[in-house]
């Protein structure tokens, strides 16, 4: 057996669905504290179109917590309640609807 065939078939890599909200938040995240502050997250919202005000409105309501910024599991979250909840208007279905 070859080198090729023993490390045949390839690991699965997770469904794009669990990768795409880690890619954003890492590409969002331009300092690099784990963290999205407000400029970072209405930063990402502005650039898959919506307007200051939509973004602004986005941050207010994915902030669970209230702390002022997004952490990683508050965009999951969201990513979450954009594929499994019927609300159309989830503050996720901007940054996931519009890709
Ligand atoms: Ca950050
Ligand atoms: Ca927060």
């Amino acid at each position: 057996m070859n080198e090729r065939t023993r490390r045949w078939p390839p690991t699965p890599s997770p469904p794009s669905s669990r990768r795409l909200p880690h890619a954003l938040f890492d590409l969002a995240d331009t300092d690099g504290d784990n963290v999205l502050s407000k400029d970072e997250l209405i930063y990402l919202v502005k650039a898959v179109g919506a307007s200051e005000a939509r973004a602004l409105q986005v941050f207010n309501r994915m902030d669970a917590d209230g702390d002022r910024e997004i952490s990683r599991r508050e965009l999951i979250r969201s990513a979450r309640e954009f594929l499994y909840s019927p609300e159309v208007d989830s503050p996720g279905s901007v940054i996931f609807g519009a890709l």
